[in-house]
């Protein structure tokens, strides 16, 4: 059976990439809610009911797991749809903040994301559970995700932006930062370039495939081998399917058609 991942566009691609890349005998049904993006900027209510309504939806095409591949809907609806769920559901937000506690030396770790996501507070919830110790300074940085799906991932805009966004945090004294929504990973470099040496930046995409590569061999469910079907890929969208068909193209390694 597929592994289902949604997102509220395709920011969770990036989330999809890595599965790809390092569960590749997984195949994927993922779900962008394109026709209510962004997700950033609702309420908890709001994002907890779409989150049901695609996960009824990923259960028809009969998927073994679920993966939140969207920090908002992670921070806002995981708990709530995971105690209602018979089947294994992971967000984006726990993976990443394991790997920023675990690789931090002075406890001091930034997170920028969506509004929602840096309202809702949940990676200090999580990291103080990992380390009281811990500080956790964050950022929203609504812009990014325009500008990510603009494809303006090396632009001098984007740097300017970057500057104005993260100048607080740069006096913050953080030695690691959590690219707390699934555009950032696609601006690394210019985000990285602004923070200079000595911060390291965190993906929970990379870490949530492995958590979920873990996740699926602890309950006996990772497929094995190499997958016979031709495509293995399955994407639904709510709207706009050339739209995202032209974006999943420019980010994953395979030509992507619906
Ligand atoms: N996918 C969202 C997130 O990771 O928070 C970002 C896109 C959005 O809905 N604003």
């Amino acid at each position: 059976a597929p592994v289902g991942v949604f997102d509220s566009g395709i920011g969770g691609l990036t989330v999809a990439r890595e599965i790809m890349r390092n569960l590749p005998s997984e195949k994927i049904v993922y779900f962008g809610d394109t026709a209510r993006v962004p997700y950033g900027s609702k309420s908890k209510e709001t994002i907890v009911r779409y989150s049901r309504q695609i996960i009824h939806f990923l259960k028809e095409q009969q998927v073994k797991a679920i993966v939140i591949a969207c920090n908002t809907a992670s921070a806002f609806a995981l708990d709530t749809v995971k105690a209602e769920q018979d089947i294994p559901v992971i967000g984006v937000i726990e993976a990443g903040a394991k790997v920023a506690a675990s690789v931090t030396r002075n406890h001091r770790i930034g997170v920028i994301g969506t509004e929602g996501t840096i309202g809702s507070g949940i990676h200090a919830k999580y990291l103080k559970k990992l380390d009281p110790k811990i500080t956790v300074i964050g950022r929203p940085c609504p812009l990014f995700v325009p500008l990510a799906e603009e494809g303006w991932t090396h632009d001098p805009v984007t740097t300017q932006v970057a500057e104005r966004y993260l100048e607080d945090l740069k006096k913050e004294n953080i030695d690691t930062l959590i690219l707390g929504c699934t555009h950032y990973p696609l601006l690394r470099s210019t985000i990285a370039q602004v923070m200079g040496d000595g911060v390291r930046l965190v993906n929970p995409a990379y870490e949530t495939a492995l958590e979920l590569g873990r996740l699926l061999k602890e309950k006996d469910m990772l497929s094995a081998g190499t997958i016979q079907e031709d495509f293995p890929y399955r994407f639904f969208v709510s709207d706009l399917a050339d739209k995202f068909t032209g974006f999943a193209n420019s980010i994953l390694p395979y030509d992507v058609s619906m």
